[in-house]
């Protein structure tokens, strides 16, 4: 009995209802211990996947009317007999039902422990595991959909594609190792770098979707730059449409770096207002001006913002900060502040920009004037391809880091090829391979490594 779990599977606090969920064999008539059906019938007679209206009781007392699911093995979440049990949100009442479950013999699951036994049970493999948490965590439509596509198994089916092959390209390879003294060669090498060429194209795609996927998962990191007082920390409020950042006609207001993330047609923006730039004798504010390099440097897309009102004063000197501070970077131009200037002056304002070919949006952060065309540049320098049911992208740092390791060891074996050395130090190279594959489905994996996933889940996960 001490194998079955149970945990408070809805957020903590009071909500309308709470679940509490039970796995493990005899979770159902664990639950028959406590549960009365109003026609006296008792949960193990009844069908799996059902529902049953009825009263969990605490002794003689009625604790609450409930509802209960049950599932059995193997056609569970966890792949073992599970119960979800459905009460009213009070957490005196959940308390109290968990402590009459744990009463009667269950103890409290640890964080993610339904997870890993479904993973433990054959149900999923790691990766589709991890995407369970990662679906849970998602805030915008891209890292729902990429969650998603990982947890349906997208990325397992990519994993075993490139297993297969590499099973097949170590089975000739060792196959000519068992026939050595007769100097055979069932493949020519012609055919083998053929293979591998291939392989290590997929595990540099998969291994390249990473930047994305993380970008999209974490949200895209977009820097706020520019001189100071050009309206930085009020674009980043009206972004936010709420008093986020301090903002002030005296220059140097910012000093620390402020992040916050926008959701902007369900992509993810990590909004990062910085310091403004201007020579300064300010110990403090040098600084934080020096933040404002290191976080340039970090985004992928950088809005730099001008005030429209004083940027011609002394154009050559702003021209040069922003070549030499943004080059490599996807760069907008926002002139700011045109509610103070007339089109005339806007037109004349962007020739002194001309040496940039780079988009250039006109707002007024104040007046909150043609704000959606700056989203709209955003989404652009984004060039964000929209997710489809079906996509790989990696998202996963895990993952990322044995896909890289595994790219290695199949260029190795390319170059192992060219120089044509022997069979043997060939076949460890592709096993290597392989190795680091299992690692992300989780053929390969250690009481550590689960740990180390699992225990970042919540607790009735
Ligand atoms: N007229 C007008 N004023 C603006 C606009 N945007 C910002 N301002 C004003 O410009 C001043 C500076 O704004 P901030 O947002 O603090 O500028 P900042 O770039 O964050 O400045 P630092 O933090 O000092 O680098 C404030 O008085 C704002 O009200 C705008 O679109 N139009
Ligand atoms: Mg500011």
């Amino acid at each position: 009995m001490n194998n079955i779990v149970c945990a408070i599977s809805s957020p903590p606090g009071v909500g309308g209802i709470a679940v509490i969920r039970l796995s493990g064999s005899g979770s159902i008539e664990l639950v028959d211990t406590v549960f009365c059906k109003p026609n006296g019938k008792k949960l193990k007679q009844q069908a799996a996947n059902s529902i049953h209206f009825g009263t969990i009781k605490q002794g003689e007392s009625v604790l609450d009317d409930v509802l209960i699911s049950i599932f059995r093995a193997p056609h569970s979440f966890t792949g073992e007999d599970t119960v979800e049990i459905s009460c009213h949100g009070s957490t005196y009442i959940q308390q109290s039902i968990l402590r009459l479950l744990i009463d009667k013999g269950a103890r409290l699951a640890e964080a993610g422990e339904f997870t890993r036994r479904a993973f433990l049970n054959g149900k999923m493999d790691l990766s589709q595991a991890e995407a369970v948490a990662d679906l849970i965590a998602s805030e915008s439509r891209a890292a729902h959909r990429m969650a998603l596509n990982q947890m349906r198994g997208g990325f397992s089916d990519e994993l075993k594609k490139l297993r297969t092959g590499l099973l097949d390209f170590v089975s000739l390879v060792e196959l000519e190792l068992d026939f050595s003294e007769e100097d055979v060669e069932f493949a020519d090498r012609g055919q083998l770098k053929d293979l591998a060429s291939r392989i290590e194209k997929r595990i540099a795609e998969l291994t390249r979707s990473f930047q994305m996927g993380n970008a999209l998962k974490k949200g895209i990191p977009v820097a706020l730059a520019g001189e100071t007082n050009a309206g930085k920390s009020t674009l980043l409020n009206t972004l936010l449409n709420e008093d986020r950042a301090i903002v002030s006609e005296i220059h140097g207001t910012t000093r620390d770096v402020i992040e916050e993330r926008i959701s902007i047609e369900g992509v993810s923006f990590r909004f990062i207002d910085t310091a403004g730039i201007r020579d300064t004798e300010d110990t403090i504010e040098k600084l934080g001006i020096e933040r404002t390099y290191r976080k340039i440097e970090q985004a992928d897309i950088v809005l730099w913002v001008i005030d429209s009102t004083q940027a011609s004063e002394h154009i050559e000197w702003l021209t040069q900060q922003i070549a030499e501070k943004t080059e490599d970077k996807k760069l907008i131009l926002v002139f700011n502040k045109t509610d103070k200037i007339s089109g005339e002056e806007l037109k004349i304002l962007y020739q002194l920009f001309d040496r940039f070919n780079v988009e250039r949006i006109h707002i007024s952060a104040k007046k909150k004037l043609h704000i959606a065309d700056l989203e709209k540049a955003l989404l652009r320098a984004a060039q964000l391809p929209d997710i489809q049911p079906g996509d790989v992208v990696v998202s996963n740092e895990r993952h990322y880091e044995s896909l890289s390791k595994a790219l290695v060891s199949i260029q190795r074996v390319i170059k192992g090829i060219d120089e044509n050395i022997s069979g043997d130090f060939l076949s460890q190279d592709i096993r290597e391979c392989m190795n680091h594959l299992g690692e992300i489905t989780g053929q390969i994996s250690t009481d550590e490594i689960l740990g180390n996933i699992f225990s970042k889940f919540c607790i009735g996960k």
